[in-house]
Parts: structure tokens; sequence; C-alpha cells
């Protein structure tokens, strides 16, 4: 399917989906946000991927939700048409891993659809902020929950009261992104963890995936009860036995996804 202002293309088993607006820093308009979610829909529905990777530009992931289209917007029509739309949703709500990997810019929007994604890889010239506050709005796709929860209180706190952005190496130690590579590596190395993930059993990848996510949503005790129902429940498929035989059989498994 042909885009306008996205790339999506297969890599093997890896969905690779591309921000491409260079000329406004992937600054994320409606346009980009509907081919974003119907790029998501088609990769989710296609049985032979089985991981995404998101990325943008060299020097921007993406600059944020499109300024100029929403500063002519007041707060009846945002609040009637309930902006931000499902589309935005789509990259959390999407059940196959998702893995961001930013380079350049990620403010705004930006940071927040990569802080969406399962995990984020850095390029070492990456910046994270969520600048809001100095146009005057404050972050409104999750920024302030998921930055909060990604790096801690006061992190967020500043850099959401100031717009302070945060360079790779910050944003590694607080815990915001799961490594720093090369800016020539970047995309080889998403591909290649995401094609590790694609090749694993991909109802227990799912599984793994939504029990570590619901340790955001619940206590620690209903978190490790819906784990341990997970894990209960991979000892019904077939890859799970292949998995062990394998270990036992010193081979590599081959699994089948059911
Ligand atoms: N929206 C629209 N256009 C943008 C955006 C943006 N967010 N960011 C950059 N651009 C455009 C610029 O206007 C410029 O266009 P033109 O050439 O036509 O003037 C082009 O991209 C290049 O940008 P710059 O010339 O500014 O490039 P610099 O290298 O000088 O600066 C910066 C790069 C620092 C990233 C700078 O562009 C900047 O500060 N951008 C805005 C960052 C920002 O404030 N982001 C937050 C936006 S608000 C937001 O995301 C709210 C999210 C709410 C949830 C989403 C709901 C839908």
């Amino acid at each position: 399917m042909a885009y306008e202002h996205i790339l999506a293309e297969k890599k093997g088993r890896v969905g690779l989906i591309t921000l491409n607006r260079p000329k406004a820093l992937n600054a994320l308009c409606t346009p980009l946000i509907d081919e974003l979610g119907a790029a998501l829909d088609v990769f989710e529905a296609d049985s032979e991927i089985g991981c995404i990777v998101l990325t943008g530009s060299e020097k921007a992931f993406a600059a944020g939700a499109d300024i100029k289209e929403m500063s002519e917007r007041d707060f009846i029509d945002v609040y009637s048409n309930d902006f931000i739309t499902d589309d935005w949703e789509k990259v959390a709500k999407c059940r196959k891993p998702v893995i961001a990997a930013v380079a350049g810019y990620a403010l705004g929007g930006g940071c927040e659809m990569a802080m969406m994604c399962d995990f984020i890889i850095a390029a070492d010239n990456a910046k994270f902020g969520q600048p809001e506050i100095t146009i005057g709005t404050i972050p409104g796709a999750g920024g302030t929950q998921r930055l909060t929860r990604a790096v801690g209180k006061a992190k967020a706190m500043e850099m959401c009261l100031t717009g302070r952005i945060m360079d790779a190496e910050e944003a590694e130690r607080s815990g915001l992104v799961t490594r720093i590579v090369p800016l020539d590596n970047l995309l080889e190395n998403a591909l290649e963890t995401a094609d590790k993930i694609a090749k694993l059993s991909q109802p227990v990848v799912m599984m793994a995936k939504e029990s570590v996510n619901k340790a955001f949503e619940t206590t620690l005790a209903e978190g490790v009860m819906f784990e341990r129902r997970a894990f209960h429940t991979t000892f019904a498929l077939e890859d799970r036995k292949e998995g062990m035989s394998a270990f036992a059989e010193k081979r590599q498994p081959n699994f089948q996804n059911k």
C-alpha cells in the first residue's frame, strides 16, 4: 500500500514503518497519524509479521504533533471531536511488539509516540522532551503519565514544567531507553532485535508483552496472578513443548505459533 507521509515495508518477519515528512521534521499531522494507524492494522493482521519497528529520520523521529495544524483549533472542536484520535492510540494498543528506533528529536507527541512503543532503542544523537509547556499547552498523548512511569517524578516534572530536553545518555541513565547505539547502526540494531522477537513463538511473545504491560495497570498481587495464569496458558501450546524439547535435545526450536 502506498502512503504519503510514511513508508511501510516488510523486512522478512519484521514490519518496518518509517515516518517520512522530512521537511516538517516528521511533525505528526492527522493524515500521517491516519496512515500510521492503517499500516499498523495491516501488520497486525499479517501472520508473517512478528514484530514492528517504528522509526523516523536521522534528524527527527518526530518533532511533535503538528503545531501549525493545531494552532487554529479551539476548545469545543478538540473536546467534541475528542482530539486525540484512536489512530494515535493504535501504537500503544498494538498486540504485536513495537520497537521505537529513535534518532534526533523525539519531542512532544513524538516523545509520546516513542513511549507508546514497547521499548526504545536510541541513536547517540537522540533527544527527548515534552516542550508543550513552552507553546502554551501540555502533553496530550500520555506524556505526563508514561514519562513519569519511565523516569520518575523528579525528571518528568522538570521536563513537563520547563520543556527541558534530555539527551540520549541521560535517557538511558534514567530508564527511558533500553540502550544507545551509534546513529549509523540504529536501524540495523533495531531490525536485528525485532527479527529475534519475530522468530519466537508469537502467542508467547504476546503473552509476555501483555504481562509486562499489566505491571502498569494493577497491584503487584494482581499482576503476579495475571502472569501466573499466562505462564500456565503457555503449557497449552505446542510451541512451549517444542521450546523445552529443543533445549533438552540441544537443537534450535522450530516454533509453529500454536
Ligand atoms: N509542528 C509543525 N511543524 C514543525 C514542528 C511541529 N511540531 N516541528 C518542526 N516543524 C517544522 C518547522 O516549522 C520548519 O518548517 P518550515 O521550514 O516550513 O519553517 C521545519 O519543521 C524545520 O524546523 P526548524 O526550522 O524549527 O528546525 P530546527 O532544526 O531549527 O529546530 C526543533 C528543530 C528544535 C525540533 C524545532 O523545530 C522545534 O522546536 N519544533 C517544535 C517542537 C515542539 O514544540 N513539539 C511539541 C509540539 S506540541 C505536541 O506535540 C502536543 C502533543 C499532544 C498530543 C497529540 C495530540 C494529537
